[in-house]
């Protein structure tokens, strides 16, 4: 038997109630350099910078988007904004491959008609990390929440509802996508520090993509 059937991972494994893991489907349905060039275009019309957080710390991740509105982070607090502060310009379109990604996840997660308005860009350089924290600032609740992992790796710690219940760690590698939504939705999660490495195609860095409905 090969190696990859002894180390393929199932195609599509739920690790808590309405969270399900579509292992690699980004690269399934997107070819990588296609992947590559959305993700550049979105930095070009918005460029990653690293937020303040309400407490006055400067977040280890870098973060932009794309849509309708993007999340902002500030002395003021959390929200979503129709334009870049940075800029004062309209957010750049979230583009047509990553929307398509997106959606085909969310429908067979049984999600038919899934419409994100924002693409939350996050890119974590080794050591960055991303603390226990739940999304909140959405005022869609019922929709999911589709997760795109691209570069390199990361371990996703995923907790319930309670601050302080039991959590479980998820290995989330290049291009594996995940669906959260409704029991899960409101859940506590964050990233484990990245470790160093080198991705061919993403350079030392690991991204996160995340569709949301936000308005
Ligand atoms: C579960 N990002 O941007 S994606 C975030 O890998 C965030 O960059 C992480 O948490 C990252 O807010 C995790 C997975 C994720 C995103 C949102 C969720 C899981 C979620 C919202 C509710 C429940
Ligand atoms: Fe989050």
């Amino acid at each position: 038997m090969s190696q990859g059937l002894l180390f393929a991972r199932e195609p599509r494994r739920s690790f808590a109630a309405d969270a399900v893991l579509f292992a690699g489907l980004a690269l399934e349905i997107v070819p990588e350099r296609a992947l590559v060039d959305a993700v550049d275009e979105v930095i070009r019309g918005a460029p990653l910078r690293r937020m303040a957080t309400p407490g006055g710390a400067s977040m280890s991740v870098a973060t932009t988007s794309a849509g309708a509105v993007g999340w902002v982070s500030d002395r003021g607090g959390y929200r979503y904004e129709p334009r870049d502060p940075a800029s004062g310009a309209r957010w750049p379109e979230i583009p047509r491959v990553l929307r398509a990604l997106a959606t085909e996840a969310a429908r067979r997660d049984g999600y038919p008609r899934f419409a994100p308005d924002t693409c939350l860009v996050n890119r974590y350089e080794p050591g960055a990390k991303m603390g226990l924290h739940r999304d909140e600032d959405e005022r869609d609740r019922d929709a999911p929440i589709v997760s795109v992992s691209l570069g390199l790796s990361a371990t996703f710690v995923f907790g319930g509802v309670a601050r302080h219940g039991p959590t479980v760690k998820v290995a989330l590698v290049h291009g594996d996508v995940v669906v959260f939504g409704r029991a899960s939705r409101l859940a506590y999660h964050g990233v484990l520090p990245v470790a160093p490495g080198v991705h061919p195609s993403f350079g030392a860095a690991r991204i996160n993509l995340t569709f949301r409905r936000a308005l």
